[in-house]
C-alpha cells in the first residue's frame, strides 16, 4: 500500500505527478517568489551540513541539519524548518512504522524486570526456542522489523561473545553451542522482515565497566561482533542508562566512537534513541504528542552533527511537552543552534512489564488498546515499537499470539481499499495566500457516495519536509462542508477516526503551514470493527 516509497517505478510515477501538480500551481505562486528566492539565498548560506542543497521548485531540500542563528526573522526560520529533510537512511526506518522489540534473557527466567549481572548463565535454559514462531507471529500482526535484546543491562549475552564468560556459551541451553541472535537473524531473514539489535551500554556484569577507556573498547568489540556476524543489521537501540559499575564507577561512553563503528560496519542501520535517527518518545505508554514534529531545533553548532552529537541528545529533553513548534525553534536560535531530522519513536509493551512473567499472561493488551496506540503512534507521526517477550520456553505466549493476529487482521481489513482513489475519482487543487500564510486545499471526488470512518494524510518528507501545522477535513453533507476532523501535524503520517461519514466529496484544508507546496498523501477507509 506505502510502496510508492520503496519502489522506483512508483516513484518516478510519484515524481511525475508532482511535477505536473506543480506546473499547475507555479502561477499562483510566482508572486512571492521574490519573497522565496530571498530567504533560499538565506538558507544556502547558512546551510551547515555536509551536501549542498538541492533547489526543488520553490523549496530546497537540505539532508543533515541547518544552523539557526539569533538574527533570523520568525518567517526565515520557518523557511529553514520546512527545507530539512530525512536522510535516506531514516525515510527507510519511517517506513517500516512497525516494528518489534523482544526483550529476552536471564530476566525471563529470574522473573525480574532489571538483573543484577551476578546470575548465574546456568539459569538461562529455554526448552523450545523457535525464533520463527516469534517472527511468524509479529508478521501477523503487520510488523516489518524486529529488534532482540543481544544484552540487557546484567550484561549476559544472548551470543557467544569472544569477550565474556557471560553468555550463552556457558547456559545449559543446546549444551553451551547455541547462538539465540544467530537464530533470530536467520529467521528474521527467512521471514523477510528487517532485524535489529539492542545492545545496553550500561552492564552491572561486566567488571571494565565504570573504568571508562577500557569498557569503551569492551563494548565497541562487542559491537563489532554483533555488526560483522549477522548479516545486514537495520537498527542499533541505544539505551541511555548509566549506572555505577561493581567497582563503584561511573562509566563516560564514547558515544561517537560507537556511532563510527556502526556508520563504517552498517552503514544502513539506524541509530536510535541515544542516537542521531530516531529519537524516544518520551514515554512508555504508547502515545505521541498532539503536534509531534520530526524537525527538532537543538543548541549548538557540531561539525558533524550527525555523527559526533547524539541527535542533540546532550541538549534534548525527550520528554519535553514541545520540541518542534516555531516558539520552540525561536527560543532555541537565540542560542545558537541547528535544526535536525530527528523522529520519534514509541516504545511500549504488549504486557505491563518488558521481559515475560507468567503472573501477567492474563495482562496482555487488549485489541482496543493496542488499536489505540497503533493509531497515535503509526498515526500519530512516529515509529512505533511494540514489545512481544517470549517465555521460558523461548516461544511467545499463545495470548500474545492470538492478540497479534486480531491487531493484524483489523488493520487489514480497515487498510484494504483506500476509498480516496478509486478509480475515476479526481483531485483538484486550489492555493491561496503567501508566505505568510501558507493554505492549501484539495478537493477530492470520491466517484459517488462512500462510507468511511478513518483518514489519512502524509507529507512527502522526502521531498518536502514536514511543514503542515494545522489541518481540518471536510465532508459535503446536504449542501454544504461540514468539519469532521481537524489536527495539527502530519509528517510522516496522520490516522484520525471518527464517526462513519457518508460523501462524494471531501475536502482536506490546510489553513497552516511552514511553506508551500505540500502535495499531501490522502486516503479514506473503514473500519469495520467501529
Ligand atoms: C529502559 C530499560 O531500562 C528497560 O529495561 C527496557 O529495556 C526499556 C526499553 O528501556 O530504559
Amino acid at each position: 500500500m506505502y510502496l510508492w516509497y520503496v519502489s522506483p517505478f512508483l516513484l518516478y510515477i510519484d515524481v511525475a505527478e508532482i511535477r505536473v501538480r506543480g506546473e499547475a500551481m507555479r502561477h499562483s505562486f510566482q508572486a512571492r517568489n521574490a519573497v522565496i528566492a530571498a530567504t533560499l539565498a538565506a538558507v544556502v548560506t547558512s546551510f551547515s551540513g555536509c551536501s549542498k542543497p538541492v533547489l526543488h521548485g520553490e523549496r530546497a531540500l537540505v539532508p543533515g541539519s541547518m544552523k539557526i542563528l539569533p538574527t533570523d526573522t520568525v518567517s526565515e526560520l520557518e523557511a529553514k524548518a520546512a527545507r530539512v529533510v530525512p536522510s535516506e537512511r531514516q525515510l527507510r526506518w519511517q517506513a517500516l512504522e512497525f516494528q518489534a522489540f523482544v526483550h529476552f534473557g536471564m530476566n525471563t527466567f529470574t522473573a525480574r524486570e532489571w538483573g543484577e549481572g551476578t546470575e548465574d548463565p546456568k539459569l538461562f535454559d529455554p526448552t523450545d526456542l523457535d525464533a520463527s514462531q516469534w517472527v511468524e507471529a509479529v508478521k501477523a500482526a503487520g510488523i516489518r522489523g524486529l529488534i532482540v535484546t543481544a544484552k540487557h543491562h546484567d550484561g549476559f549475552c544472548l551470543w557467544p561473545s569472544k569477550f565474556t564468560e557471560h553468555s550463552v556459551r556457558n547456559s545449559p541451553w543446546k549444551a553451551g553451542k547455541g547462538d539465540v541472535v544467530g537464530e533470530v537473524a536467520e529467521a528474521c531473514r527467512k521471514g523477510k522482515i528487517e532485524f535489529g539489535v539492542y545492545l545496553s551500554p550500561w552492564d552491572r556484569h561486566e567488571p571494565s565497566y565504570g573504568d571508562s577507556p577500557r569498557y569503551n573498547e569492551h563494548f565497541k568489540n562487542q559491537l563489532r561482533e554483533l555488526l560483522t556476524r549477522y548479516g545486514e543489521i537495520s537498527e542499533v537501540w541505544f539505551d541511555g542508562a548509566c549506572g555505577e559499575g561493581s567497582n563503584g564507577k561511573r562509566q563516560i561512553y564514547d558515544w561517537a566512537g560507537y556511532f563510527a563503528l556502526i556508520r563504517e560496519l552498517q552503514p544502513g542501520a539506524a541509530i536510535s534513541i541515544m542516537g542521531p535517527d530516531a529519537r524516544w518518545i518520551g514515554n512508555e505508554a504508547g502515545v505521541t504528542r498532539e503536534s509531534e514534529w520530526s524537525v527538532i531545533p537543538v543548541v549548538g553548532f557540531d561539525d558533524l552533527p550527525d555523527e559526533k552529537n547524539p541527535g542533540g541528545i546532550a541538549h534534548l529533553d525527550a520528554q519535553a511537552a514541545d520540541l518542534g513548534s516555531m516558539g520552540r525553534i525561536a527560543e532555541v536560535a537565540k542560542r545558537g543552534g541547528r535544526l535536525i531530522w530527528y523522529p520519534g519513536q514509541v516504545d511500549v509493551s504488549i504486557r505491563p512489564g518488558w521481559f515475560y512473567h507468567a503472573s501477567e499472561d492474563d495482562k496482555v493488551k487488549s485489541l482496543d488498546q493496542l488499536l489505540d496506540i497503533y493509531f497515535t503512534s503509526v498515526g500519530g507521526n512516529a515509529q512505533l515499537l511494540l514489545n512481544i517477550p517470549p517465555d521460558k520456553r523461548g516461544r511467545i505466549h499463545e495470548n500474545d499470539v492470538l492478540r497479534l493476529k486480531e491487531l493484524g487482521d483489523r488493520l487489514r481489513a480497515t487498510f484494504a481499499v483506500n476509498l480516496a482513489a478509486m478509480e475515476g475519482g479526481t483531485s483538484s487543487m486550489e492555493t491561496r495566500g503567501g508566505i505568510e500564510a501558507a493554505y492549501e486545499e484539495i478537493v477530492y471526488d470520491l466517484n459517488g457516495p462512500k462510507i468511511f470512518n478513518v483518514a489519512m494524510i502524509q507529507e512527502t518528507i522526502i521531498r518536502w519536509g514536514q511543514s503542515i501545522e494545522a489541518f481540518a477535513l471536510d465532508a459535503w453533507v446536504g449542501q454544504e462542508w461540514k468539519e469532521i476532523a481537524r489536527g495539527t501535524t502530519v509528517g510522516w503520517k496522520k490516522l484520525l477516526r471518527f464517526p462513519a461519514v457518508e460523501t462524494k466529496k471531501i475536502r482536506l484544508r490546510i489553513p497552516e503551514a511552514r511553506a508551500l507546496p505540500i502535495f499531501p498523501k490522502f486516503g479514506l477507509f473503514f473500519d469495520p470493527g467501529r
